[in-house]
């Protein structure tokens, strides 16, 4: 679809950025807090790069007021942020820890105070430990009573305050990642376990829903989801029943689920093939029903080029942790699909694919199938950054990338798409899981790396003062070649 002249965006449009508290925050076992899942898994050796951890990360605790500030400079009209569970509630249940939850208040209030939108992420995958160790976490039906608890305590004491609540980050990832590649927490690799982990984590997102409702707690839902829509490599049609096949367990197998309340047909009888059919019952089907989003958060990072995959094809491949472009390789579901390299755009150092046009085509298939307004929760590049000595950050790549992004997202809403704001990943520099301090992604430098904290002193890239003036003009620039 061509447009001769881009529709503008609304007027209300939340430009914003976003972070997640293990990534961010430090203070790993402060004022009460109790360990998360991540605050364990980093200590096994191997896991991540260079050892590195989120047990200072670029804390953020300490110097959230500091933070705030730089993001009011900017302009932002959001910021969206995680709540560690373990800070909450220590133990994942029981007593409230006050001191953790007055921490998120105070945060709450500085954003006001300033007029930056919160918008509030109750889970972002660090787990409270103690859950993890009594009933195995999300692998036990009793996570979704407890994950509505919890939920419930943050939304009686933020309600009025927050407007916008995104459920769970990514489940796709944590579910995958941690209980079938076993390079996230508990660090298993089994399709039936994490199959029926990710059952559970969709009723825990429509409990909380329901809960939200029942309440009348004021303001949208939804969970953000890592959509990286689906290319088949070319017209040869093995390719295209490959991306067929991607779609059912990488699109609709959740994006389904949590709009509709309904697994596709395809993708149940894939799990059952492969003996990994999570126990649901009609009371779950009910709930799923009942617990559906305001809104789909998408978390857009790249596309996903496909090809034919036979039964004795390839598995899990290697990925590329470590910043040396061209490290990663194929890997995929034998006879199902495996993911190739798409020669027709470019990739990253970690070797991700640059697609703005993926970002649209994402909007599109989300407007098109579920019909609900969008907020993109995080977008954003992951690159090396070199600070002058001047203190200067010259991070075109990045003003580029974003930028074309956002022409994107202006396309996608000529096209009639309803998106309602756009969160990019993330606002100062922060952990990369798996990547260490290296892999950067703000527009504010924080100067430590993994072996060394240093000052933590934050100096503004050129990327900084770009986002500035595209919220000021409501609009990007023209677009980068
Ligand atoms: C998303 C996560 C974020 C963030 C981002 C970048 O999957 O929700 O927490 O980390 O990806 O990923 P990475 O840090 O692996 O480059």
């Amino acid at each position: 679809m061509y447009h001769k002249k881009l529709s503008e965006f609304p007027q209300d449009f939340l430009w914003g950025s976003a972070s997640a508290a293990y990534q961010i925050e430090g203070a790993w076992d402060a004022d009460g807090k109790g360990p998360s899942v991540w605050d364990d898994y980093v200590k096994i050796p191997g896991k991540t790069f260079k050892g590195s951890n989120g047990e200072v990360a670029v804390d953020h605790y300490n110097r959230y007021k500091e933070d705030v500030a730089l993001m009011a400079e900017a302009g932002l009209k959001a910021y969206r942020f995680s709540v560690a569970w373990s800070r909450v509630l220590p133990k994942g249940t029981g007593e409230v820890n006050e001191a953790g939850l007055q921490f998120y208040d105070d945060l709450i209030d500085e954003l006001l105070a300033h007029d930056i939108e919160p918008v509030v992420t109750i889970y972002h995958w660090d787990l409270p430990a103690a859950l993890q160790e009594k009933y195995q976490g999300w692998e036990d039906r009793q996570i979704v009573e407890d994950f509505t608890d919890y939920s419930e305590v943050l939304f009686k004491r933020f309600n009025g305050r927050v407007k916008y609540w995104v459920s769970l980050n990514e489940q796709n990832v944590f579910t995958s990642h941690g209980y079938m590649m076993a390079v996230h927490p508990p660090n298993i690799s089994d399709q039936k376990r994490m199959y029926t982990a990710n059952h559970h984590a969709f009723l825990a997102n429509a409990a909380t829903i329901k809960r939200f409702r029942e309440l009348g707690i004021e303001g949208k839902i939804g969970p953000s989801y890592a959509y990286s829509p689906t290319y088949a490599l070319d017209s040869d049609p093995l390719n295209q029943l490959a991306a067929e096949n991607n779609r059912e367990m990488n699109e609709h197998l959740w994006m389904d689920v949590y709009t509709r309340g309904e697994y596709p047909k395809v993708a149940l009888k894939f799990l059952a093939s492969i003996d990994a059919l999570p126990e649901m019952t009609e009371a779950d089907t009910a709930l799923l029903k009942e617990g559906t989003p305001d809104f789909m958060g998408l978390n857009y990072y790249q596309t996903n080029t496909v090809a034919h995959n036979p039964h004795d094809g390839v598995g899990a491949g290697k990925a590329n942790y470590s910043g040396e472009k061209g490290s990663s390789s194929e890997s995929g579901v034998p006879g199902m699909y495996k993911q190739v390299h798409n020669a027709k755009v470019e990739q990253t150092n970690w070797d991700w694919d640059i697609d703005p046009t993926g970002l649209r085509i994402a909007l599109r298939r989300i407007q098109s199938r579920y019909n609900l307004p969008i907020l993109i929760t995080e977008n954003g590049l992951g690159e090396y950054d070199t600070l002058e000595d001047d203190l200067a950050i010259h991070d075109d790549y990045r003003i580029r990338y974003i930028n074309n992004h956002l022409i994107a997202i202006q396309e996608a809403i000529t096209d009639g798409v309803d998106v309602i704001g756009y969160c990019t990943w993330s606002f100062t520099d922060l952990l990369s899981w798996l990547n260490g301090y290296q892999k950067r992604y703000g527009f504010v430098y924080v100067d430590r790396d993994e072996t060394d904290q240093k000052e933590l002193a934050r100096y503004k890239k050129d990327s900084f003062y770009w986002y500035k003036k595209v919220i000021e003009n409501n609009a990007p620039f023209p677009k980068y070649d």
